[in-house]
């Protein structure tokens, strides 16, 4: 079977405050995905950016959402070519843009499976909804949206709803979760392994357990990886930093694992800010990642 690669750049800055996010797919192209890719996939195709422009803030009076109207709008473009690109039978890899571009992301791509599992990479829950937002970000939102919780027009994207069940949802890395999230979290089950499991069993056995029960329960699994999941000193140029993170080389590892065990069937790289960033260390420590995550060997 031929194994194709499909690119889409989400730029993206309208879920959260920080403007420069939406210069992430540029970033992360200038850090040569392209080139680093090249020798694992017998095609690659860069599909460009999905147009989102440059449109002024607004703030939805009656929810409080920052930029709703909007970012739903523009996450139906992004769903709507995602599931052209699973439908071709290439690998959706999606570059963000902040992380409310997963709304559009696991949209398109769950139709396509009947339990799809998804890792939340992230150093947070990403599980808020209107009510229990501190900020009306809807970066911080998705995961919620994609079990069904939100503004409906967000969570009816795609025209299906939900995306995710919650038992079917691993959250890797989180260390900065609000008290609604904590309630989300206990109330629906989610795994979470918090940097203290990680700590503590190593990240060799959270992602031979992660992987483990993905195999038994999914029928493909999406990998959502948030970068500053990473710690800061990694992974420095990303608007929302928590210090204490995974490391970049427990990072490489896990990708790795997820590599050898074949699981991951689509995935988006996001909340990259060149603005923020060192040198483009971010970028490079993505596509560093992506490597990793596409079956790159050192011999
Ligand atoms: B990210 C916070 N929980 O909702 C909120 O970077 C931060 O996609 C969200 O993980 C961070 O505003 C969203 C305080
Ligand atoms: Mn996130
Ligand atoms: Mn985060
Ligand atoms: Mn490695």
């Amino acid at each position: 079977m031929t194994r194709k690669l499909s690119i889409i750049g989400m730029p993206m800055d309208l879920g959260q405050m920080r403007r420069g996010v939406d210069m992430g797919p540029s970033a992360i192209r200038y850090a040569g995905i392209n080139e680093r890719l090249k020798p694992l996939f017998d095609e690659i195709h860069d599909w460009g950016d999905i147009p989102v422009g440059r449109p002024e803030v607004v703030i939805d009076k009656e929810s409080n959402l920052r930029n709703l109207d909007l970012v739903a709008e523009k996450s139906t473009l992004l769903a709507e070519k995602v599931d052209e690109v699973v439908q071709s039978g290439a690998f959706p890899l999606v570059l963000g843009g902040d992380h409310s571009i997963a709304i559009g992301t696991l949209a398109g791509v769950s139709k396509h499976y009947k339990d799809l599992g998804v890792i939340w990479y992230d150093a947070h829950g990403d599980l808020n909804t209107a009510e229990t937002s501190p900020s009306g970000n809807i970066h911080g939102m998705p995961l919620a949206v994609s079990i069904g919780l939100g503004h409906p027009l967000l969570t009816e994207i795609g025209g299906y709803n939900p995306k995710v069940k919650p038992e079917n949802i691993i959250i890797i890395g989180a260390r900065s979760l609000d008290d609604g999230e904590k309630e989300l979290i206990k109330e629906k089950g989610i795994k979470v392994y918090t940097m203290h499991e990680i700590d503590r069993l190593g990240m060799a056995k959270v992602m031979e357990e992660t992987i483990t029960y993905l195999k038994a329960n999914t029928d493909g699994v999406h990998l959502s990886l948030d970068l500053d999941g990473l710690d800061p000193s990694d992974a420095p140029g990303v608007g929302t930093p928590v210090i204490g993170g995974i490391s970049y080389r427990e990072s490489h590892l896990a990708m790795e694992m997820l590599e050898e065990a074949g699981i991951i069937t689509s995935a988006e790289f996001v909340e990259v800010n060149p603005i923020l960033d060192e040198k483009n260390k971010t970028a490079i420590c993505a596509v560093e990642l992506m490597g990793s995550l596409f079956g790159e060997k050192l011999l």
